[in-house]
């Protein structure tokens, strides 16, 4: 069976609305997804709720709701949003789906019989809003280490995986495989905490009586599965029964994750497939944060930007592109409505948006021939990007592929002050004229195509107005035969707002 490109999302908790951080990550993996299907590649992109949990079960508690019909209510507002920016998931799993839950139930029969599970008496102090435990020595002044927030000292019997067991073969693992977390910071920072720090199990149960939200153990009906248990499945649950049949889609090739849930990820889920003798996942990238003023926007801080608001102000493809040029693709970035404002106007309405409509408006006008003579750059410039895309998505340089393209989008701009095709028009120089403004078109062709991972709703209008067939980036050459018969009278791509 072929191996397929399968890309994951979180699972989102639908304990809130979702936010321009939750949109971030849908955005980066929708542009992975959409690269590697226009170079003809199979793909299976998955994202979906995360439903069990304390958190979730205090949420539809407050609305008075039962767990069932409040988190029927928040899938869909995800899916909503998704749909709404242009997001191309191939799945959508929720944690509730019975598939998934047999599937969970199974693979901790498996473990239990392995004897990778044990039950134990527990101590210890749980932050409701993390869904993590911690021991009192993790504690910062009482609170929880991660979010500052209060905890609550819990005793009770539960099960335990035993995690510590799989340390040193974690470590290993990293080490012999650089690209496994990603970027090189956080690897270090995982690497670090393994090598100095003893590897604790991991608590896997919920007793009953204080969460009832959640998949029974299949060995013991009193209590429920611990919440990130039960998500991480969701990876491989998935390919059992969302993902196309007759493809192999696990290991999955990139989770894509922010860094808050680095841990989870890259220590619990590992280990966990490592019990399983099943194989890890070949990438998890963990990207940064965006903040409001320094802070990381969450919705339990209150400061969250809703992308609605930005997509009906500025427009979908104007929203997916600020997020994926601002700010390196693993570092933070602080959101801030002025820089949005001006990659709007500068790089999208005056450099790109103008471009477009000068070179349509100037071959309506001079009607030229469309003629293949010097590229004068421009075919190395865009092959050179084109066979270096593989290794940019590879390492999820989203803004590089953008700085990339741009630099073509300022060479063209640039290339009609210098030849002023008004001039050589004036001239009588017709031959060069056709010259030049065939390069402009061709240059202005693969920008499309290369764009439209990024911006596909642009895309389609540049190649629209250009005439020109929706072409895959596969398709991407110089000059292929063309014409200008079925240009169009430009429309403002980006609109002063
Ligand atoms: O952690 N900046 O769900 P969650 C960037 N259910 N990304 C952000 C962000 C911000 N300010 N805020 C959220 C969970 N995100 C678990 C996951 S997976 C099996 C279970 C994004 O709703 C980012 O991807 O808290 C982060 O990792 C995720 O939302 C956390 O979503």
């Amino acid at each position: 069976m072929s191996k397929g490109i399968y890309i994951t999302t979180p699972l989102y908790y639908v304990n809130a609305d979702p936010h321009i951080g939750h949109a971030y990550t849908q955005i980066a993996a929708d542009v992975l997804a959409r690269y590697h299907r226009s170079r003809g590649r199979k793909v299976f992109f998955l994202t979906g709720t995360d439903e069990h949990g304390q958190k979730v079960q205090k949420a539809a508690a407050e609305k008075n709701l039962s767990p069932k019909r409040h988190t029927d209510g928040m899938a869909e507002k995800f899916k909503d949003l998704w749909t709404k920016l242009n997001i191309s998931n191939d799945g959508f799993i929720r944690t509730t789906d019975e598939k998934h839950k047999k599937t969970v139930k199974r693979l901790l029969k498996e473990l239990y019989k392995k004897g990778d599970i044990q039950k134990r008496s527990y101590t210890g102090w749980y932050c409701v809003p993390d869904e993590r435990f911690w021991k009192e020595k993790d504690l910062e002044d009482g609170k929880c280490p991660d979010c500052g927030r209060e905890v609550e000292k819990i005793e009770e019997e539960n099960y335990f995986f035993l995690m510590s067991g799989y340390q040193s073969k974690l470590i290993k693992y990293i080490e012999e495989n650089p690209d496994y977390i990603m970027p090189g910071i956080r690897r270090n920072e995982v690497l670090g905490f393994l090598n100095n720090n003893e590897l604790d199990d991991l608590c896997i149960s919920r007793p009953k009586s204080r969460l009832s939200w959640g998949i029974s153990l299949p060995f013991d009906n009193n209590y429920v599965t611990y919440v990130w248990f039960d998500a991480l499945i969701n990876y491989y649950s998935a390919t059992e029964y969302i993902a196309p049949e007759g493809i192999s889609w696990w290991p999955a090739t990139c989770h894509l994750i922010g860094k808050d849930i680095l841990t989870t990820h890259s220590v619990y889920w590992s280990t966990m497939l490592m019990a399983l003798d099943m194989p890890l996942p070949e990438k998890i990238f963990a990207h940064g944060w965006w903040t409001m003023t320094g802070e990381k926007m969450s919705k339990s801080l209150g400061n969250v930007i809703n992308p609605l608001e930005l997509i009906k102000k500025w427009s979908v493809d104007s929203f997916r592109y600020f997020l994926l040029r601002q700010v390196t693709f693993g570092m933070d970035g602080n959101f801030s409505k002025e820089q949005f404002k001006s990659r709007y106007e500068t790089d999208l309405a005056n450099e790109l948006g103008n471009l477009l409509n000068r070179v349509l408006s100037m071959i309506n006008k001079y009607n030229p021939l469309y003629s293949v003579g010097n590229p004068d750059g421009f075919d190395k410039q865009v092959d050179e990007l084109y066979s270096d895309l593989d290794e940019l998505y590879g390492d999820l340089k989203f803004n590089k592929v953008l700085d990339r393209i741009w630099e073509i989008v300022k060479a063209a701009n640039i290339y009609i002050e210098e030849q002023k095709p008004w001039e050589l028009n004036k001239n009588g120089e017709k031959n060069r004229l056709a010259e030049v403004l065939t390069n402009l078109f061709e240059a202005l062709k693969n920008i499309a195509v290369m764009l439209s991972p990024f911006m596909p709703e642009t895309s389609v209008k540049i190649k629209k107005q250009m005439g020109v067939s929706d072409q895959k980036s596969s398709d991407i050459k110089w000059c292929p035969e063309d014409s200008f018969k079925n240009i169009r009278e430009p429309v403002p791509l980006f609109p002063k707002n």
